[in-house]
């Protein structure tokens, strides 16, 4: 156990208080990529763009696009014929391209190329009839949509507790695939206990767990084992977020909270508390931490010092539908533009 000092209200100047801030954080690249393609979507066609399901799990971006004219709708057959529906950065099953053609929708997939990976994946084991045991938060809307790439070969296994209840075909035709946005280390405890039942388990031929979930949680694992207080900007239905609230107690942070905005810290979350930890999950505007690092300056945490564990550089480029609309009004443009130039001379 670490000694405390006592709390001696937020103000005073000792003990000394800082903010250890963990890199990477907030927006991957695919969250990236995905809330520019609502925007783009929105300047290029024009509100309203639907968007199956939310764009990122994140309360402000969800606010922030509405505002902008994108409806969210939680099934396709609620978006009225002849309009625009996006895809979620979480990926869909087939099923769900199939009801849009039948509705006469136009698709943008806005499917993070990290996500279609693992559903090429499932497919392709599939293909080579292998019992696939994908390694998921039951009910989370990525794990709805790999599954449903081949629902007869995929069971879904929920953590190492789920191991015992399952049952293979042949257990030397066994292959193990994940959800991008899982607890490393509790991904691994899994892996172990299924090896374990099924010695001949195969692994997928690169992580599943993506780039940005694994640097966020070894961020904070570093920045987590110096903090009494971990702060986790991010909303309560975001995988990645909530994980990253996990890893900072194993970590070693006597608490961790999620919140989506300062104003729901906790002035009581401060007593004892010497060093506050600050990140944030892939799908969270810089914005949002920037105000939480104020909240805490403004209550004696202003010193900040970043805990950098990881470069990331990682761009996507914009869904193909966007991409070649985006390319054919430039073209456009240019005619246009050409034509104006032809009459000036
Ligand atoms: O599943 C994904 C492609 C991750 C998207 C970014 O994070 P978020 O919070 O929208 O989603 P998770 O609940 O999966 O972390
Ligand atoms: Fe993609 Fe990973 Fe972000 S799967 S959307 S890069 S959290």
């Amino acid at each position: 156990m670490r000694s405390r000092a006592p709390y001696d209200g937020p103000m005073t100047a000792s003990p000394r208080r800082r903010v250890l801030l963990a890199a990477p954080r907030g927006y991957c690249a695919g969250v990236d990529r995905a809330v520019i393609a609502v925007e783009k979507a929105l300047e290029q066609y024009g509100a309203p763009i639907y968007v199956r399901h939310e764009i990122v799990h994140n309360k402000y971006v969800v606010q922030t696009l509405e505002k902008k004219g994108a409806v969210f709708v939680e099934r396709t057959d609620e978006v009225p014929e002849g309009n625009i529906v996006m895809f979620s950065a979480h990926g869909v099953a087939p099923v769900v391209h199939e009801e849009a053609a039948r509705g006469r929708l136009a698709t943008i997939d806005a499917t993070c190329p990290l996500v279609t990976k693992v559903h090429k994946e499932a497919v392709r084991y599939a293909g080579e009839d292998y019992d696939i045991l994908l390694i998921g938060h039951e009910g989370h809307e990525e794990v709805i949509g790999t599954s449903g790439e081949a629902p007869d070969h995929i069971q879904l296994v929920d953590g190492p507790e789920d191991v015992a209840k399952i049952e293979v075909r042949d257990p030397e035709r066994v292959v193990w695939l994940s959800q991008t946005t899982l607890s490393v280390d509790e991904t691994m405890e899994t892996v172990d206990a299924l090896k374990t039942k099924f010695p001949g388990l195969v692994s997928p031929p690169s992580d599943d767990i993506c780039y940005a979930t694994q640097n966020r949680q070894t961020a904070v694992k570093q920045m987590g084992a110096d903090s009494d207080l971990v702060i986790v900007v991010g909303s309560r239905n975001s995988s990645n977020s909530k994980r990253l609230v996990e890893v900072a107690k194993l970590a070693g942070a006597r608490e961790a909270y999620l919140v989506d905005y300062a104003d729901e810290i906790d002035e009581t979350w401060l007593e004892g508390v010497s060093t506050v930890g600050v990140t944030s999950g892939a799908s969270v505007p810089e914005v949002l931490v920037e105000q939480v690092l104020e909240w805490l300056a403004e209550r004696g945490y202003a010193d900040v010092e970043i805990v950098k564990t990881a470069e990331e550089s990682i761009t996507f480029s914009l869904p193909k539908e966007l991409r070649r609309d985006l390319r054919e009004e430039a073209a456009n443009l240019v005619a246009e533009r050409g034509g104006s130039g032809a009459s000036q001379e």
